[in-house]
Parts: structure tokens; C-alpha cells; sequence
């Protein structure tokens, strides 16, 4: 497959202002015909043919003005068609079977109901068409179908006529007035029911909500659309955004290969980020659903409105949309939660990215197959990248650059640079050398040495960007850290500061510090950056009590038990160290249990351990095995040593009854947290206390919660509750997913057998991605049972990589980063790994996803 540069960029040769569609519905075989109205695009060079993508097509016939076209050709899958005037309309007439679809790109069948996922060139698998974000038109879709089958029938924009065919048909006919690029192309027909409401915009327009499931997910839909009227309400106060169509609808599918989708006035959601009820889904779900309607909605103006030129600009829609959602659940959820969630995906998702052979910059330069570039580095560095500018600028000025970006781009393909310059104008930022952060990949690392003479303190910083695939050397970044100063007497500082290092080293004094001050750093997590320092024990204690920045408060715990386990399980620590550094941490844990004052959530956050994934990312060359017996033996060790604390807090938290506020969602998390350490400690008395929080529950979060915690332990309580949990929820796909995973992600020592069994459960299908990815990908992330000594797991991926593959390239060439990871892990793991990835390699039928994926990753 051929490798797409971002340089060799050049404008369609042709406009296509308007098309028409026309679908015969079925989901064995679908008509499409398809109305181009063409003409030279003034600003691009001259051509006399225009290639039409197809991917899998065949043409049944081609016209142009109303003429049969005998001179067009195939190159590839695309279609080549001579045209010598300057404008022109052209007849395309295609056939597809969604029901062969397993793909799921394009028009597919999903439970009786068919829907599409165009996004980024699934187009191209309907009708023939410059399946490019920068070709805007103006839709027009016309659909009919047997009305008992597919009693809905929407499309994206406004329905602007329906009626009654012959035989049982029926039809319907939807315009959208705003030009989009393809890829914001939806339709969906199937029997669905509507949870409706209404929202009455800023400017008084009344919109239309519906949220439309099957029948049986109805009573589940109620959080969704409470989600979608407070995103609508907070575009428009945070961001001065409205809506602009009549209607807003959100469908929910079982089978999608992302999230949802941002189709214009047609949302296509996985059912995962819609259907919720407390005895369903647990307070993460609630959130997660909240955070993703709102995403959506957000790309109304940040995707739709405003465009991307081109694949390589995807971050201008996705980092600037992740950070728009960031910060509307922020204000929904708390500020101090929120990120250092946000921060904790992007340490275990991107920082491995960014550190591995799939490192690539937040525009990246080239691909193969675009679908490999919905990644953590594009969507959530690209959202660090944004919220730097708005660091350095403030709210308000940050704002000004928002409002002239879309008011300059609106109705436009645009680029990141297009954004930057906006943002240099609007905010009045200097962003010369900060777009180094759009073109150079790895975490910058960044070394903090806090020196202290007289009465001044000064702060010796320098950087240095990793070398990544590609990119051996780096230049220094605009890195802007938000810092505060502590006086350890008083526990007080004068005031935090923003410090921008631009420089590979510099250096900052701060005066009237008769004592040397405790430094807090990156406090909010203010840049995407790693920092390396040497701190005693007791300052991290001390920032972990009492930093009034609460990322940083969390931040300091995390580094104390970071530099132990590090330690121990690098090269390792004799006893006296051993003895102070559990020390240190046991101090800090238990302060942190004793704080009436600070809130359950908080604490839920504070005493959570850094991740395998987190922690070997510290180590240049990590065993995971040494790391999973450190962090294992110290939780067990903590969960000795504070056994009483950890049960008075669990009795406490208990008393508190099932609620949406903040202080008994907190109590839940806890709660939970309290049986982590628990079963680590005392794993007999866990299994009672989880076996009796099983039975009281009346919610998912805790029933999850216990269940997972039994699941890792060996009691009769563990199957007992895994048979009960499986027939209370037989048939709710959603919670059989959590079901498939509990045992997955369990630290039981047999855990890949249970996978193995899993697999052929009759529940389990490959055709599926979120049942694919409830067992295979939670079974990935589990790290004791992937990196398992013999390679089975390492086995058990590549064979689902190499099943998966023709099934579902876009999910397939997802598991291939977990094998990626080899140069990073100790050599006889890495070996294993790398012959995995060899056996994919040596097929000669791969997709063209999984593919650049392997080669890459053994590049
Ligand atoms: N645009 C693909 C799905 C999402 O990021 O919203
Ligand atoms: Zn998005």
C-alpha cells in the first residue's frame, strides 16, 4: 500500500456543490444512485478526468448530462471518468449487500437495521465519490424501503417530504443546507423508538432532540439526552456556539468500530455511550456518556462547521474537540477529578504511543491507512497541545482566538496551521516556536533542580525531546509549567507562577525564601511533559497533604510510589530502602485516609496506584514481571499495615445510600478502592467484605466493583457471583461486555485460561468490536496475564489479530500496539513478542490497517 504524504497535498481539481442519493433499501441489496453536479474548481490546476474513490464497488452504470458514459475506467478501485467542460452532472449507480458488511465502514447491517460509518473513507464503499474532507456539497437523499423493516428513515439535515410506495414501501426525503465533506454522511433505517425532547437555543431557534434505540433500550436513554441539552447549553456559554438545524438526532448501534460519530444533525453512537441506568452501567459509564455526547455535539463547529483540509489536520478537529469536552466536564464533574483522569488516559495510552516505534506527531506527516491515526497522540497530546495555548493565554484571550477561528473558518477545510494563526491573532500569542509541538513527536522530558543560597531559590530546568521513528534530532519546545513555591513552616505560598521553558536549559530565581521552599511543579498538569527531579520523601509527603493544587497533590503521591517501585524493580533495593521508601508511601496513604476534609472522589484518586503501563513507560527497559511482584507486594503490604483504616473507611462509605451527587459517587469509589488493597493484604477477609457489597448492592458501580475484586481471588464466592451476574444480565450485551472483561482484566493466576474458555462461550463473537474488545483488549491490558512467561498471551493476540483481520481490519490493526511495545520490555519477552509479530507479518493477506501497523512496529 502506498504511503500518503501530507506535502504532496493538492486542491480536487473539481467542486461538486451538489449531490443527490437515492437509496433502495435492503439489507441484503441496496441501490444506490448517486447525482454529482461538478465544476472546475478555479483555485486547483486543470484536469480533464475526475477519479471518483470506490472501495469494493462495481459501476452498473455511469452518466454524464444525462448521456451514457462509455469512456470511463477503473484504476485500482477507483473510478476514472474524462471530462472536457466546465461543468457537468454525473450518474453513478451502484449495488452493495450491507448484510456482507463486517467491516462496519460504510452501509452495514446491525441488528435488522442498517446505518453507516463514513468517517474517515468509508464513503467510498457506497457510491463512487472524491472521498476527501475538502470536496463540501450540499446533500440531498431520497431513501425508500419495506416500511415494516425499516419504519424509520433518517438522514442527515431536516426530512423535507415522506410517503407510501407500492408493496408495503415507503420513502423519505431529507435535505442538509450546510455543505459537508463525505465522511459527515449519514443514514439510518431500522424499527426504532425515540426518547425526544426539546431545546430552545440562545437565539430562541426550538431543536428537535431524539435519542432512537431499540424498543427494549428505551427506559435507558434518559442520562443521554439530559447530556446533549447541558453540551447544548454549554457551547454556547463556554464557547458562544450554537446550533444551527431544526433537529438533532442520536442513534444507538451494537456493532461500531469507535465511539460514535459526528455525522451533521445525525449522530451514530455505540450503544456503550448512550444506554445507562444505575443498575446498568456504573458511574464511570454515566460519565464516559456525558463526556462522548458532549464530544459530539462539539463537532458541530469543531469538525463540521469547520472542516479538515486533509487527513494529516485530523488533530484540528480531535484535539481541539477532546479539549472542549475536557473542559465541559470539567465544570459538569469537578475540575480536580476531571484532570487527573484525563492526565492518567494519557500517561497509559499516549505516553506508550509517544514512546514506542508508532510515534508520530499530533499532525503527523504520512500514512498508509488513515484509520491507524485515531490515536491517543492525535486526540489527547492533541488536546494538551490546545490547552498549553490557553495556559499561556488565559480564558479569556484563548476565547478571542476560538471566536476569530471559527468565524474566519466557517464553512471552510482548514488547517492546524490556520488554527495556530488564529489563535497568534485572536490571543495575542506568539506561537512561532510552539508549533514545534504540532511537528515533533516523544515526551519531552523535562530535569528540575531547585537550587537555594541566601534567601533565593532558584529553579534550573532543561529538556529534551526522545528521538522517535523518523526523527532522530529535536529542538527545544515552549514548555509552560505552572509552579508554586511552599514556605514549610507555614504549609502557604505567595502565589503560583507560570515559568515558560523555551530553551534546552534555563534557569529562574525567585527571591525571600530564607529557608529553602518546597517546589510544587506543572501544577493542573500545565504541559504534556515528563519530569525527572530528585526530591526527598518528605517534601512529596508534605505536597501529598497539603498542596492546594490538587493534580499536584495527587501528582506527589504518584512520584513517591513511582520512584519506589521504579527503584525495586530496576536495580532493586536493599532492605534500609526498601523500609523508608514503603515508609514514606504508608505516611502519605494514611494522612490521606484521615483528612475529613478532603471528598471521597478526591481520595478515591489520591490513594489509586500508577498503572504497570505508567510505571514501565519510567524504565527505558521494563520486566514486567519485577514490576507486577513490586507493585503487587506493596498494595498487599499497605493493605496490611493499614487493614483497619481500609475497613473503618469501607464501613463508613457503606452507610451512604445510592445517589448521583458528588459525595456518594465519591462514596462508591472508595469504597471499592478500600477492597482493592484489601484483597491484596487479606485476601480472606476481602472476599467476605466483597461477597457481602456484591449482595447489598443495588447498583452496578459497586456490584462491578466487588465482583471485580472477586474475580482475581480464589473463593467459592468468585464463581458463585460470576454465575449469578451472567444469568441477572443474560442478553444486555453492554453488561455481559463488563462480564467478559471482570475475568479478563482479573489478576487471578489463571486468568489466560479463563480467557482462552471465554472465546468460545456462545456469547462470544469476533463480529462484534465491543465484545472483541471486552475480552481481547481488556486481556491485553492485563498485565501479569499478557506477559505471562511462556508468550501464550503474546500467542493469543497475534491468533486473534490474524482471525480478526478479514473480518475487522480498523479493530484488528488495534491489537498490534500491545506486540509494538517489544524494544521496551526485557529480551526474552521482547523475543517472543517480536516472533509474533513476525508470524503476522509473514501473512500475505493482510489488510492494509494491519499491515502498516506490524511493519512499523518491527520497523
Ligand atoms: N470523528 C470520529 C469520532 C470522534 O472522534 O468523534
Ligand atoms: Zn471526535
Amino acid at each position: 500500500p502506498p504511503l500518503i504524504r501530507r506535502e504532496d497535498y493538492t486542491p480536487f481539481p473539481w467542486l461538486v456543490p451538489q449531490i443527490a442519493l437515492e437509496f433502495e433499501l435492503g439489507i441484503e441489496h441496496t441501490l444506490v444512485t448517486s447525482t454529482l453536479t461538478v465544476a472546475r474548481n478555479a483555485k486547483a490546476q486543470r484536469s480533464d478526468t475526475i477519479r471518483l474513490n470506490g472501495d469494493g464497488l462495481t459501476a452498473l452504470s455511469v452518466t454524464v448530462d444525462g448521456e451514457p458514459a462509455g469512456d470511463w475506467s477503473m484504476d485500482g478501485d477507483d473510478l476514472i471518468l474524462p471530462l472536457h467542460g466546465e461543468a457537468h452532472a454525473i450518474k453513478v449507480v451502484t449495488a452493495i449487500d450491507p448484510s456482507a458488511n463486517s467491516q462496519l465502514m460504510g452501509l452495514y447491517a446491525s441488528s435488522g437495521m442498517l446505518c453507516t460509518q463514513c468517517e474517515a473513507e468509508g464513503f467510498r464503499r457506497i457510491t463512487f465519490f472524491p472521498d476527501r474532507p475538502d470536496v463540501l456539497s450540499t446533500y440531498t437523499v431520497r431513501m425508500s424501503g419495506p416500511k415494516a423493516e425499516f419504519p424509520i428513515l433518517l438522514c442527515n439535515g431536516n426530512r423535507v417530504a415522506e410517503g407510501e410506495g407500492e408493496g408495503g414501501t415507503h420513502w423519505a426525503e431529507w435535505h442538509d443546507p450546510w455543505p459537508k465533506p463525505s465522511y459527515l454522511f449519514a443514514l439510518v433505517a431500522g424499527d426504532l423508538v425515540a426518547n425526544s425532547g426539546r431545546f430552545t437555543t440562545m437565539s430562541g431557534r426550538e431543536v428537535e432532540l431524539n435519542i432512537w434505540v431499540r424498543a427494549e433500550d428505551l427506559p435507558r436513554t434518559e442520562h443521554a439526552l439530559e447530556s446533549l441539552k447541558k453540551s447544548m447549553q454549554w457551547d454556547e456559554q463556554a464557547f458562544g456556539r450554537e446550533y444551527d438545524l431544526d433537529l438533532f438526532n442520536i442513534v444507538a448501534v451494537s456493532d461500531f468500530n469507535m465511539g460514535a460519530m459526528e455525522n451533521k444533525g445525525l449522530n451514530v453512537f455505540n450503544t456503550k455511550y448512550v444506554l445507562a441506568d444505575p443498575d446498568t452501567a456504573t458511574d464511570a459509564d454515566f460519565d464516559a456518556i456525558e463526556g462522548v455526547i458532549a464530544h459530539e455535539y462539539f463537532h458541530n463547529w469543531s469538525g463540521n462547521r469547520v472542516t479538515c483540509r486533509d487527513w494529516f489536520q485530523l488533530s484540528l478537529k480531535e484535539g481541539f474537540t477532546v479539549l472542549r469536552d475536557q473542559l465541559f466536564s470539567q465544570d459538569m464533574q469537578g475540575e480536580a477529578v476531571k484532570r487527573i483522569e484525563d492526565v492518567r488516559i494519557l500517561r497509559s495510552a499516549q505516553f506508550p504511543e509517544d514512546s514506542g516505534p508508532l510515534a508520530h506527531p499530533i499532525r503527523p506527516d504520512s500514512f498508509r491507512e488513515i484509520s491507524n491515526f485515531y490515536t491517543a497522540t492525535v486526540y489527547n497530546k492533541g488536546a494538551e497541545v490546545i490547552r498549553m495555548m490557553r495556559t499561556m493565554a488565559g480564558p479569556e484571550r484563548f476565547r478571542a482566538g476560538c471566536d476569530l477561528y471559527f468565524e474566519r473558518h466557517d464553512g471552510e477545510a482548514a488547517t492546524c496551521e490556520d488554527f495556530i494563526r488564529a489563535m497568534e491573532e485572536g490571543a495575542g500569542l506568539d506561537l512561532e516556536q510552539f508549533r514545534l509541538w504540532y511537528s515533533q513527536a516523544g515526551t519531552p522530558k523535562v530535569t528540575v533542580r531547585l537550587e537555594h543560597s541566601g534567601d533565593t531559590a532558584t529553579l534550573h530546568l532543561s529538556q529534551q525531546v526522545p528521538p522517535t521513528p523518523g526523527q532522530p534530532d529535536k529542538q527545544a519546545m515552549p514548555i509552560p509549567l505552572r509552579i508554586a513555591l511552599f514556605d514549610r513552616a507555614t504549609g502557604k505560598h505567595e502565589g503560583e507562577q507560570l515559568v515558560v521553558l523555551g530553551k534546552a536549559e534555563d534557569s529562574f530565581a525567585f527571591t525571600g525564601f530564607a529557608e529553602p521552599p518546597v517546589l510544587s511543579i506543572n501544577r493542573g498538569y500545565s504541559a504534556p511533559v515528563t519530569i525527572e527531579r530528585t526530591v526527598p520523601h518528605a517534601d512529596l509527603v508534605f505536597l501529598a497533604a497539603q498542596d492546594d493544587d490538587s493534580f499536584a497533590r495527587y501528582e506527589a503521591m504518584q512520584e513517591l510510589v513511582v520512584s519506589h517501585i521504579v527503584a525495586a524493580a530496576g536495580d532493586g533495593l536493599d532492605d534500609a530502602a526498601r523500609a523508608a521508601g514503603r515508609a514514606a508511601i504508608r505516611t502519605a496513604l494514611a494522612a490521606i485516609l484521615a483528612d475529613a476534609a478532603l471528598d471521597d472522589s478526591m481520595r478515591g484518586e489520591l490513594v489509586m496506584l500508577p498503572s504497570q503501563t505508567y510505571l514501565s513507560e519510567q524504565m527505558l527497559i521494563a520486566d514486567p514481571g519485577r514490576i507486577h511482584a513490586e507493585r503487587e507486594g506493596l498494595k498487599a503490604w499497605l493493605g496490611r499495615e493499614l487493614e483497619s483504616e481500609f475497613v473503618a473507611l469501607h464501613l463508613r462509605v457503606s452507610e451512604i445510600p445510592y445517589g448521583l451527587e458528588q459525595a456518594a459517587r465519591g462514596a462508591r469509589k472508595i469504597k471499592t478502592q478500600a477492597l482493592v488493597y484489601l484483597a491484596a493484604g487479606n485476601p480472606d477477609l476481602a472476599a467476605q467484605m466483597a461477597k457481602a457489597q456484591y449482595e447489598a448492592a443495588d447498583n452496578m458501580t459497586d456490584r462491578q466493583g466487588a465482583l471485580m475484586v472477586l474475580t482475581g481471588l480464589d473463593s467459592a464466592a468468585r464463581t458463585d457471583k460470576l454465575i449469578d451476574f451472567y444469568r441477572r444480565y443474560q442478553g444486555n450485551e453492554l453488561v455481559i461486555d463488563k462480564w467478559f472483561t471482570l475475568q479478563a482484566i482479573s489478576l487471578h493466576p489463571h486468568a489466560i485460561e479463563h480467557v482462552r474458555v471465554l472465546a468460545g462461550h456462545p456469547d462470544f463473537t469476533l463480529r462484534n468490536p465491543n465484545r472483541v474488545r471486552s475480552l481481547y483488549m481488556a486481556f491485553a491490558g492485563n498485565p501479569h496475564a499478557f506477559h505471562g512467561e511462556s508468550g501464550e498471551g503474546y500467542r493469543m493476540i497475534a491468533d486473534l489479530i490474524l482471525a480478526l483481520d478479514p473480518i475487522n481490519a480498523q479493530t484488528a490493526a488495534r491489537f498490534v500496539p500491545s506486540l509494538g511495545r517489544w524494544r521496551r520490555i526485557e529480551p526474552v519477552r521482547a523475543a517472543l513478542m517480536r516472533q509474533e509479530l513476525e508470524r503476522i507479518a509473514a501473512s500475505d493477506r493482510l489488510s492494509r490497517d494491519t499491515f502498516e501497523q506490524v511493519t512499523r512496529s518491527l520497523g
